[in-house]
């Protein structure tokens, strides 16, 4: 960048932690579109970020997550704290329906100037969602938001990624029959600090409670200093929406007093070092190699590889390896 532009780019940076909302919004879609700008977002951010709660909000498709988190952003707002939702969609393109879906859903807190709404889409690369969803995150941690709630749903290893790094992972479910041993099944179980059964209203709502207490009690039979609530809701009538809120407040109030919130945060972070590692070598390293050019398996050449795929990853390793010597 020129000299101008660094000052540019510097007062943008400076807007974006002021909390201007054009700012903001531009800086998602740059994060959003992989422009190699991002990382240099980041980078400016980085030193105002770690003030927000963060929470994660999985479950199954149709479970009630926009309405509730909707509902929990309605409620921290009228505790004069600013909300970000990140909406992970991974299958629709940006803007899509789904997005449409969860405007008329959240109908009442898109108008509310406390609160900021981004659905982010994967546009191709699932393992990068999880990259540009903490770094949307801190974009809004470090623009003075207070909560920021990433919604995802609860299948597929990338968005688990996603809710997992939040310092508060709520978990819900629908009395539906089989919900809970589907969750325990899938991992949800592992990640849940909060259980929520919404659709409260629907029948089997106080079984699908038991069950999920006394899969609890199984799973986590030695005394835990956090014991995790199972709640009950019903979205569609704003009903246990208080007790929620006020279990993600002590959840964080927890966190903070036994100093785990350092702790997750740090091993997170390192697990986010860790995959943007991984991208670079993949992206950059490997392709320069000339490994991506070869891969389409486009080239003209009939014959079936002769080395086993052990043996061609051992080549590549080196050649990235003699790549990097190079540098
Ligand atoms: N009966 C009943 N219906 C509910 C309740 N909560 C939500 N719904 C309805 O369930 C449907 C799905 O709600 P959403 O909030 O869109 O669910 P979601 O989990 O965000 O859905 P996806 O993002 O598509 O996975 C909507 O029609 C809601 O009105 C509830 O407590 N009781
Ligand atoms: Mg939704």
């Amino acid at each position: 960048m020129s000299n101008p532009e660094v000052m540019k780019f510097e007062e943008f940076i400076s807007k974006i932690i002021r909390g201007d909302i054009r700012s903001i919004s531009r800086g998602l879609t740059l994060i959003e579109s992989g422009s190699e700008l991002s990382e240099v977002i980041v980078d400016g951010i980085s030193a105002n970020c770690g003030r927000a709660h963060r929470i994660g909000i999985t479950g199954p498709p149709g479970a009630g997550k926009s309405t509730l988190t909707n509902l929990i952003a309605k409620q921290f707002s009228s505790q004069n704290k600013k909300v970000g939702i990140i909406a992970v969609d991974p299958s629709s393109p940006f803007s899509g329906g789904a997005l449409l879906g969860d405007r008329v859903r959240m109908s009442e807190v898109w108008m509310d100037p406390n609160v900021f709404i981004r659905s982010l889409a994967t546009r191709g690369s699932m393992g990068g969602l999880s990259v540009k969803a903490r770094d949307a995150a801190d974009l809004l941690d470090a623009a003075g938001y207070d909560v920021i709630i990433y919604e995802t749903v609860g299948v597929g290893q990338s968005e688990l990624d996603i809710v997992k790094a939040a310092d508060s992972v709520v978990v819900i479910l629908v009395p539906e029959s089989g919900d809970s041993v589907q969750a325990m099944k899938s991992g949800l179980m592992e990640i849940a600090d909060i259980f929520v059964l919404n659709k409260g209203d629907r029948p089997g709502a106080e079984q699908s409670m038991s069950n999920i207490r006394s899969m609890l009690m199984m799973k986590f039979e030695h005394a835990v200093k956090w014991e995790i609530p199972v709640l009950k809701t019903i979205a569609s009538e704003a009903y246990g929406i208080t007790k929620l809120c006020d279990s993600l407040t002590a959840h964080y109030e927890y966190l903070l007093s036994t100093n785990k919130l350092y702790s997750n945060r740090a091993k997170y972070f390192n697990e986010r070092v860790e995959e943007i590692v991984r991208n670079k070598i993949l992206e950059n390293i490997m392709d320069s190699s000339g490994y991506f050019h070869n891969r389409s398996g486009n080239s003209n050449d009939e014959t079936v590889p002769t080395l086993s795929p052990y043996q061609a990853a051992i080549n590549l390793i080196e050649k990235i390896k003699n790549s990097l010597t190079q540098k």
